[in-house]
């Protein structure tokens, strides 16, 4: 597709390609895109409207919530609750998912959202972002029930997310490749700026919070000692190591130059009952997709992550994923250990 064509017309133009398409899938991404234009824009704005800091609530993660987590929230739900293109509605900033009254329009498909990721980034003006993840809704219309939301995220009908950085940038796949899009500010458009989005099969730089190092389990203290042995060690080249902080963030690196991201889940999380720290239904899975979708690997180190199957909205679980020859790397030493 032309570089430059907005988000719009190229979903109207992907489209045509599906049989018995009705326009409501191009409908549901136009809300999505509303709500990321408004984030994008409040995000921007910062301090100058009085967005920052915390929000003095908690999260059902039990995680202050800062106040432009509550805003992103509220912009999400204001832009998809009345235009009848989803069923229901999954937030990370709620416990419960949301369900279309059975009164009211509704759409054949299902959002599960972190509207605002990174939220430590927030308050020193560093990079944040939306993830989404599109499943379809059950045949019929019923109420929506928990465990229409629980499918693995290899059904993930589209995904993506939206990063709030020096530009703001759409990502996007609906399973067949990877698009991105970005915010020209003056027309209030995102615009195709490239496609066919490729990570590197192999990479020299790795993502991994290093102040938990005394917590991992021996597969990922391998894999970190090797990276950091460089060119003396085994993987015979030496690395570089970054840290954002901001999942988005990482991932969007991952996809334009290559790199390793793990969040392994370790002894400290693991003592407070969490297996991981991401949440797979909207941090996780849509990312395995887009980064599955650019050539390269998501797994938890046993299992691919596209393949689980869910049993709660905010099940965490642990995530190793980028360019494919090392999170293979991570997986064989994990299968070592058994
Ligand atoms: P959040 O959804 O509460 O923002 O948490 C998710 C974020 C990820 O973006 C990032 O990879 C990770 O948490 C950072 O964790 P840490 O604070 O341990 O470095
Ligand atoms: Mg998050």
């Amino acid at each position: 597709m032309r570089i430059g064509t907005t988000l719009t017309n190229y979903i109207i133009e992907n489209q045509r390609d599906v049989q018995g398409a009705t326009g409501e899938f191009t409908g549901l991404l136009n809300d999505i895109v509303v709500a990321c234009k408004k984030i994008a824009d409040v995000v921007n704005k910062g301090d100058l409207v009085n967005v920052l800091g915390s929000a003095e609530s908690e999260n059902v993660q039990g995680e202050t919530q800062k106040k432009l987590d509550v805003i992103s929230n509220e912009l999400m739900i204001d832009a998809l609750q009345h235009n009848g293109h989803i069923a229901g509605l999954a937030s990370e900033e709620m416990e419960a998912f949301f369900s279309v009254p059975l009164h009211k329009p509704s759409g054949n498909y299902l959002l599960l959202v972190d509207p605002l990721d990174g939220s430590s980034n927030i308050d020193v003006n560093v990079s944040v972002g939306t993830i989404f993840s599109i499943l379809r809704a059950p045949e019929g219309r019923r109420a929506i029930e928990l465990a229409d939301f629980l499918r693995p995220g290899a059904e993930q009908v589209a995904a993506g997310y939206c990063l709030y950085g020096p530009s703001s940038l759409l990502v996007l796949t609906t399973g067949n490749g990877v698009s991105m899009f970005t915010l020209d500010r003056d027309i209030g458009e995102f615009l195709l700026t490239r496609e066919g989005v490729r990570i590197p099969e192999e990479t020299r730089e790795f993502a991994i919070n290093a102040s938990n190092q005394r917590f991992w389990e021996a597969p990922v203290q391998r894999f970190i000692q090797e990276c950091l042995q460089g060119s003396e060690g085994p993987f015979g080249k030496d690395f570089n190591m970054r840290w954002v902080a901001s999942m988005v963030a990482e991932v969007h690196r991952i996809l334009t130059r290559g790199g390793v991201f793990l969040y392994p889940s370790d002894r400290r999380l693991a003592a407070a009952g969490k297996n991981g720290k991401l949440r797979l239904l909207y941090e996780a899975n849509p990312m395995a997709l887009i980064v599955e979708q650019a050539g390269g690997a998501a797994s938890t180190g046993l299992e691919r992550i596209l393949d689980l199957q869910p049993e709660e909205l905010h099940q965490r679980v642990p995530v190793i994923l980028g360019s494919r020859v090392e999170v293979e790397r991570l997986v064989a030493y994990h299968a070592e250990v058994g």
